[in-house]
């Protein structure tokens, strides 16, 4: 850090926003070309991209559809990018959000290679002042957080990583240059959606690939492949419709959920529309019927048919055991997605370790040991270990509010929000697909489209009344806890106790379920609501603001 005597002064901002991927992109677009303010965002790293550019696993891409993982707000990007696969490979995204930054000529106000270390706020100027790793600071009437839900690695302490005398990698934090697999011998801790992308094409690489699984998981075939260019020109002369179905959908997703119940079926027409779902691929197969992920007799209909679809893809009996012996209910997790991954334990060179069975006890210098004594050894390790989600974003920067109250204080037992957007004792920090908020639940550009515009409106009548802060209320936030929690009770999300939803995946983190589970369309409704009856449950500092 500099010394205190030299540090220049702060530079002056309207707004600081921290990151510069889909989320930080368009709220910079918001507030300076549309609102003409002063903007300046700061970016870790040396590109832009978010989670795109981090995760560049093998396998590494996004299971929306590409027709709707995409900005939506400007005609013009619809008609002039074109994608090329039905899920888009992480690369391809990161083309199309240099793309949109180049159209919209957006580089010249980010600052790469910048982390934010902390931010506090002053109130005798109703300011925000951010500093960086490198002793930078600025100063801005806004803070905006646009720093993604899956962006903190997990990297378990697992007893003797560090002795490990082969390579190890996280997946989220994965070398540019990619990994050499030929002919080493790699293990994969994690069968979440990314070990599920990530394992088919390890193993094609690799002499051998152990595969060590704490909780089999679902998945779906995601039956990716080039569009066509009737799909394409489809797209485009219809989008006007898609976006209205990702509006009005829960999920935010270009696909409606049926009304049907599972019930209102018979069994063969159930399997025959299952069946059906499982050759078309992809998210929507919850879809299919309204109940899925509400009701636990309906949701068992959809479980047991993929159990016997990974029982019948599996030729190895007691691998597809351990596979198809799965303790929650379908969705109940975020549901993977797969390119052959059941498939992938038919390969001679795939082992499956159940480690719930027998867990690791710890690495060794050449592989790793499980309680039972068994020793694999191993050249590589791969951790496809997820994320400090949500919360872990924002607690590994030092942010402190009113009366120097932090972050990490205000949300010891778990993060309390107003809509996911405003924390109280935080004063004009915005936190975009913050806790609290459907995010995650969604086709993530829905909600940041949605989160960006609403925080660029409430800015625009802070500055049109004279406003200088807005705070949410204790009451309002507690309601919105309430709300949180009812929505997720409503569904069978909670059911499944060691998600990363609740937290469950890292040790020590409070137990409290993050994303709001009532529906992308209905929280924009209660988001346009606030802002119509003059931003109901924030508190309104109406002092002017020094320029
Ligand atoms: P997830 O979904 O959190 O999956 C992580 C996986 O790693 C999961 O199988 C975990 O098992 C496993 N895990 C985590 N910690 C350990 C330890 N200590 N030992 C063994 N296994 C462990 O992360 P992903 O990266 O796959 O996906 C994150 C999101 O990115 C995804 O949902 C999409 O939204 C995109 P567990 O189930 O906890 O027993």
């Amino acid at each position: 850090m500099p010394d205190a005597n030299t540090t220049s002064p702060p530079a002056q901002f309207d707004a600081i926003v921290i990151g510069a991927g889909f989320a930080g992109l368009y709220q910079l677009h918001c507030l300076r070309d549309r609102l003409g303010l002063k903007v300046r965002v700061l970016e870790a790293a040396d590109g832009i991209g978010g989670t795109w550019y981090w995760n560049r696993y093998p396998g590494a891409r996004c299971d929306s559809e590409s027709h709707s993982y995409c900005y939506s707000f400007s005609d013009e990007l619809i008609r002039d990018w074109e994608w090329s696969e039905r899920y888009p490979e992480h690369p391809e995204i990161r083309r199309y959000l240099n793309f949109v930054a180049d159209r919209f000529d957006l580089k010249r106000d980010i600052q790469l290679g910048t982390r934010v270390a902390g931010a506090s706020f002053d109130e005798g100027a109703s300011r925000w002042t951010v500093r960086t790793e490198a002793g930078e600071t600025f100063s801005a009437q806004f803070l905006i957080t646009a720093v993604g839900c899956l962006s903190s690695a997990n990297v378990p302490k697992i007893p003797g990583l560090e002795d490990f005398e082969g390579d190890w990698y996280h997946t989220g934090e994965w070398p540019h240059e990619g990994v050499d697999f030929a002919g080493r011998r790699v293990g994969q801790i994690g069968t979440g959606s990314t070990g599920i992308q990530a394992a088919p094409v390890i193993a094609a690489q690799a002499a051998h690939l152990t595969v060590f699984q704490r909780t089999a998981n679902y998945s779906v075939p995601a039956h990716n492949a080039p569009l066509t260019p009737e799909f394409k020109a489809k797209v485009k002369a219809g989008f006007a419709d898609i976006k209205r179905t990702m509006h009005s959908t829960t999920n935010g997703h270009p696909f409606v959920i049926e009304e049907q119940s599972v019930f209102d079926v018979t069994p063969e027409e159930r399997e025959a529309i299952y069946e059906r779902a499982w050759a078309k691929g992809g998210l929507q197969f919850r879809a299919n019927f309204r109940d899925i992920t509400t009701d636990m007799a309906a949701n068992a209909t959809a479980a047991e048919f993929i159990k016997a679809k990974i029982r019948a893809i599996v030729k190895d009996p007691a691998t597809a055991a351990k596979l198809s012996e799965i303790d929650h209910p379908y969705a109940a997790k975020r549901p993977p997605i797969d390119s052959f991954y059941f498939e992938t334990f038919n390969r001679e060179n795939v082992t499956l370790e159940d480690i719930r069975a027998d867990p690791i006890d710890r690495i060794t210098p050449t592989g790793i040991r499980l309680q039972s004594g068994k020793e694999i050894p191993l050249d590589i390790l791969v951790f496809a270990t997820g994320f400090d989600a949500m919360t872990g974003p924002f607690l590994r920067m030092d942010i402190s509010g009113r009366d120097g109250l932090t972050l990490a204080e205000a949300w010891e037992a778990g993060p309390r929000s107003y809509l996911g957007l405003n924390v109280k004792g935080f004063p004009n920090l915005f936190t975009i697909t913050g806790p609290g908020s459907p995010s995650v639940l969604c086709n993530m550009p829905v909600p940041i489209e949605q989160h960006a515009e609403w925080i660029a409106g409430c800015i625009a009548h802070m500055r049109q009344h004279g406003i200088a802060t807005i705070e949410a209320t204790e009451e309002a936030t507690e309601s919105w806890s309430a709300e949180v929690n009812a929505a997720a009770e409503a569904t069978l999300l909670p059911q499944a106790s060691s998600s990363w939803y609740l937290g469950a995946n890292v040790p020590g983190k409070p137990r409290v379920f993050m994303p709001y589970a009532g529906g992308m369309a209905k929280y924009r409704g209660i988001c346009d609501e606030v802002a119509a009856e003059g931003y109901r449950g924030f508190e309104l500092g109406r002092a002017t603001v020094a320029a």
